[in-house]
């Protein structure tokens, strides 16, 4: 794993040129045990993957932070020199070959996978994105809003897709965000991915029928435009690796990690937060200081969230909360339930941030769960290989791999009947075989894993058998309520035919 990264190495400048730019930022992977932990953390470095279990850090370091990280005795090893150039050349090496058949948004200018910046879309082709969304599924999905301003006055947009999408109507609301780490741009194509199957599966996929039927889904593709973008003018070919937004703290100092900077637990220690305006985990001076968290707690505030996924990269993780310190939440059966089913599809580890990866207070799911009830959870997209902007043909199929785990969890936010199993009793002489002219009863063993009561439950029993008559296709097994089981109280019936 660690032998094409040094393939792809590249010298370091020499460090009598004056710079310009930022300097260059290398991967290293760190050896790091529960017991020598503090010492890296202690150097508050920008701490990409951890993994205790495995002894394993990402770090993402300077060449003046690289020899402090000398100094702490712990075994490490650049693995990637220049991680911005290692990125780019990647991506510009790897053109892509436009979207595969079969696959969403490729009428879109420019099609999906193929925007301006390596294959991902720029800040301004998100916005022509959902601009064309609009324009050709009037009925499926708002026109883009903004719900405020980012540090440097731009737009944050939001969209909702619904049935009847420019009225705010009484139905289970979901949302999925991105981008609130401008490196991570994956989650926004994950996001962009999952509202096109919405619109171009309507009428024919039963569940995009049913999730736009029922559910409102509000998306929000990119929560920090300036940095974002300060990242495409540093970076037009992508690799860009600025994650913070733009604020600048003074002292030549810029950023706010806005994920720190939620109002829920704000600054509850130093864990994974950090007080310095230098850190790339630096909180704020308060908590909302920021306008992007400002706008976004508004947002949420004015709506009902059941579920929602505040989506990032990278790790393959499928994280919940408590962040801030290392807790299960009170409703952790709920959180496992769904996250089960969720993960069930992408293979992702489930369980809360602060105990599968670190401790972090402020970050987003904190705040949806703890101020609002809100199921929420941050996925970490893609492997350590994907990194922040994986190789342009891993686009595609890094949104596909979660296009199910993002309708599951849209899913939850409302009603979800999962069978679970089925019973089918010979009611004829009992004896347990199948026989010719014996009725045959059968009972659904159900589980509403939804955040919301199934008023009704409906059950119809159909076959294109030749051999069988239905003689009860219908039975009812409703109400269930939210995170409870249930079955039908009639038998479904049928015959078996000579
Ligand atoms: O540190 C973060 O904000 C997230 N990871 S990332 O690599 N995308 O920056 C994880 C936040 C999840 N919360 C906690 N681990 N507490
Ligand atoms: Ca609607
Ligand atoms: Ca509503
Ligand atoms: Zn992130
Ligand atoms: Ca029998």
């Amino acid at each position: 794993m660690i032998l094409p990264f040094l393939l792809a190495a590249v010298p370091a400048l020499p460090q009598d040129v004056p710079r310009l730019t930022a300097p260059a930022q290398h991967m290293v992977h760190v050896e790091v045990t529960p017991r020598t932990l503090r010492r890296l953390t202690s150097l508050d470095l920008d701490v990409a993957k951890l993994d205790l279990v495995a002894s394993h850090a990402e770090v993402i370091v300077t060449e003046e932070e690289l020899a402090q990280l000398a100094t702490t005795g712990l075994n490490h090893q650049v693995v990637i020199r220049d991680l911005a150039t290692y990125y780019a050349e990647r991506l510009a090496s790897d053109p892509g070959s436009g979207p595969a058949a079969g696959s969403y948004g490729g009428w879109l200018s420019p099609p999906f996978g193929n925007g301006g910046m390596g294959g991902y879309y720029t800040l301004n082709q998100i916005g022509s994105v959902l601009d064309q969304m609009r324009a050709s599924y009037p009925n499926l999905i708002s026109a883009k809003q903004s719900m405020g301003n980012s540090l440097e006055g731009r737009p944050i947009w939001w969209v909702r897709i619904s049935d009847n999408p420019d009225t705010d109507e009484n139905e289970p609301e979901v949302r999925f965000d991105s981008l609130h780490h401008a490196r991570e741009p994956q989650g926004m194509q994950c996001n962009l991915w999952f509202m096109l199957y919405l619109l171009e599966e309507y009428g024919s996929d039963p569940l995009a029928t049913y999730l736009v039927d029922n559910r409102e889904i509000y998306c929000v593709p990119c929560v920090n435009p300036d940095g974002y973008e300060y990242n495409r003018q540093q970076n037009p070919g992508g690799g860009g690796l600025w994650r913070k937004n733009r604020r600048n703290n003074g002292g030549g100092s810029f950023g706010v990690d806005l994920n720190r900077n939620y109002p829920y637990n704000w600054g509850y220690d130093n864990n994974g937060s950090s007080s310095n305006p230098d850190s790339e985990t630096y909180r704020g001076a308060s908590a909302a200081s920021e306008p992007e968290i400002q706008a976004m707690t508004a947002f949420i505030s004015a709506r009902d969230f059941e579920t929602a996924l505040s989506i990032h990269t990278y790790g393959n993780y499928w994280l919940a909360p408590w962040g801030f310190d290392e807790q299960y939440p009170g409703n952790w059966n709920h959180y496992d339930e769904v996250g089960a089913l969720v993960t069930a599809v992408n293979g992702y580890e489930h369980g809360p941030g602060s105990i599968v990866l670190y401790e972090a207070n402020g970050v987003t799911f904190d705040y949806d769960h703890g101020q609002h009830g809100t199921l929420s959870w941050t996925p970490e997209i893609g492997s350590s290989n994907d990194g922040f902007w994986p190789s342009q043909s891993r686009i595609i199929s890094l949104a596909q791999d979660n296009e199910l785990a993002f309708i599951r969890t849209a899913l939850a936010g409302g009603p979800w009947i999962v069978g679970e199993s089925l019973s089918v009793v010979d009611v004829g002489d009992g004896d347990g075989d199948f026989e010719v002219n014996e009725p045959v009863e059968l009972t659904a063993m159900l589980r509403n894993s939804g955040t919301v009561e199934a008023s009704t439950v409906d059950l119809t029993l159909t076959s294109s058998s030749p051999w069988l008559s239905i003689t009860q296709p219908n039975a009812s097994a409703g109400p269930i309520s939210s995170f409870s089981s249930g079955a039908n109280a009639l038998p479904l019936a049928m015959g078996i035919l000579p």
